[in-house]
């Protein structure tokens, strides 16, 4: 029988992927760069062992169903190969997320899972592989093997893509993430169908790979010289052109509803009144706001005040993954 338990963060890219070049392995189109964060994370304990028949994958004390457990059972199956062996075995997450938040990331559940593989099966596995591992589960999780910043590398084949620390002089230490959290209950557009049909269908496609190297040249020179308004100004930008290819895919889609505009306004306006913040989103209507600590008060008012207390939830950078057994 062979054991291990990892804990892995989530993270917000502050330069989006968006775009696959190669599916099979997650090869991305783009480099993407994120920021590590504290307040949400997964623990992933995995067991191989002869006495399983297949393999099993429990979320949250919840057996997982065919397809969700196919996803896991495919990406055991690199460390199986890995490794050598071809045990079965029990797969036990649980997310540290707030509840029904709609927050569930695949980035730290798939970097945990990557690094309990890692010591169950002794692999040795230095972070840059890990990171690699980590990639083909899911793209972003290969951001979650390192804390604070960090740059996704493209690369042009399995070996060559992967993520890295971006060196920060500790600036993430002086910033806030605020989560606004929207639930519209709307059905989503998974993000890998949603990239998809984008690369696929959208005439803004190109447009979005046209920019996407000046945006991350401007967010590496905000961190270098710690200039949090080319930060932000750079993060929101990045996250409007994203978001603005879905609208010319076919069929086209959106991420936003009402409520996410409503919170990207009153960033807007806590700006007029000469409070430095700005906005994120992802696959999803939740909005994220990054903010100085010493503006995080006026940020955290504003948006309670906006939404309900449980809608508004306060993260700093986070650290890499932690090997817990
Ligand atoms: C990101 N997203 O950079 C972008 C921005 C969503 C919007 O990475 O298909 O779950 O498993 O590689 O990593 C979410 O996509 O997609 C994501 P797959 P993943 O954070």
């Amino acid at each position: 029988m062979f054991k291990g338990k990892a804990r892995a963060y989530t993270n917000i890219a502050l330069i989006k992927y968006w775009g696959k070049k190669n599916e099979a392995l997650i090869l991305p189109m783009n480099n993407s760069l994120s920021l590590t964060l504290d307040a949400f994370y997964t623990e992933t304990e995995v067991i191989f062992s002869d006495s399983y028949i297949a393999d099993e994958f429990y979320l949250d004390d919840t057996l997982q169903d065919e397809k969700a457990t196919k996803k896991v059972s495919q990406f055991l199956d690199l460390f199986r190969k890995e490794a050598g062996i071809s045990l079965k075995a029990s797969v036990i997450s649980q997310n540290f997320v707030p509840t029904a938040a709609g927050l569930a990331s695949s980035a730290s559940g798939l970097a945990a899972l990557a690094g309990a593989c890692n010591t169950a099966l002794k692999l040795g596995l230095d972070d840059l592989s890990l990171s690699r591992f980590a990639r083909r589960g899911s793209g972003s999780a290969c951001r979650s093997i390192f804390g604070g910043f960090v740059e996704w590398e493209k690369g042009h084949d399995d070996l060559s893509s992967y993520a890295k620390p971006v060196p920060s002089d500790s600036f993430e230490d002086d910033l806030a993430m605020v989560f606004i959290l929207i639930n519209d209950q709307k059905k989503e557009v998974s993000s890998r169908n949603g990239m998809r049909r984008t690369v696929e269908t959208s005439s803004f496609y190109q447009g979005w790979l046209d920019s996407v190297e000046g945006d991350l040249y401007q967010l590496k020179q905000a961190i270098k010289t710690k200039d949090f308004q080319l930060l932000g100004e750079t993060m929101e930008r990045n996250g409007l052109k994203m978001h603005g290819t879905t609208l010319a895919a076919q069929p086209p889609f959106t991420y936003w509803s009402p409520d996410s505009l409503k919170a990207m306004d009153a960033v807007r306006q806590l700006r007029k009144q000469g409070i430095p913040c700005y906005f994120t989103m992802d696959a999803g209507p939740n909005v994220k706001v990054l903010v100085e600590n010493s503006h995080l008060s006026e940020v955290q008012e504003t948006f309670t005040k906006l939404f309900s207390k449980e809608q508004v939830i306060t993260a700093h950078a986070g650290p890499g993954i932690a090997i817990i057994e």
